[in-house]
């Protein structure tokens, strides 16, 4: 009956070890996503500046602040000035 007792201590104790691992592990997890996700203040789109946080496609490259103007016409297609203000890349991306 004591080692019964016992065998279900230890089993008690390893199984909150790992459980609590698991915990402290999952939380670098979620730590580490967190700061990769990449955020951009919709303000910030378009203000002339380029802000390289939001210079992705999920964020409509930045507006097309990022857009370098020997980008444009140079018979690449660059994204980042394929804007209006930028003459669509000068038609680079047709
Ligand atoms: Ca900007
Ligand atoms: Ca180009």
């Amino acid at each position: 009956m004591t080692k019964l007792l016992v065998l279900a201590l230890c089993v008690y104790l390893v199984m909150s070890m790992s459980v609590k691992e698991r915990l402290e592990r999952s939380e670098a997890l979620k730590e580490s996503a967190e700061s990769q996700v990449p955020s951009c203040d919709s303000s910030l789109s378009g203000n002339n500046i380029c802000d390289k946080n939001c210079n992705l496609d999920m964020f409509n490259y930045d507006g097309g602040d990022c857009c370098e103007p020997q980008w444009v016409g140079d018979g690449d297609c660059d994204l980042v000035c394929y804007f209006v203000q930028h003459n669509f890349d000068g038609g680079d991306c047709y």
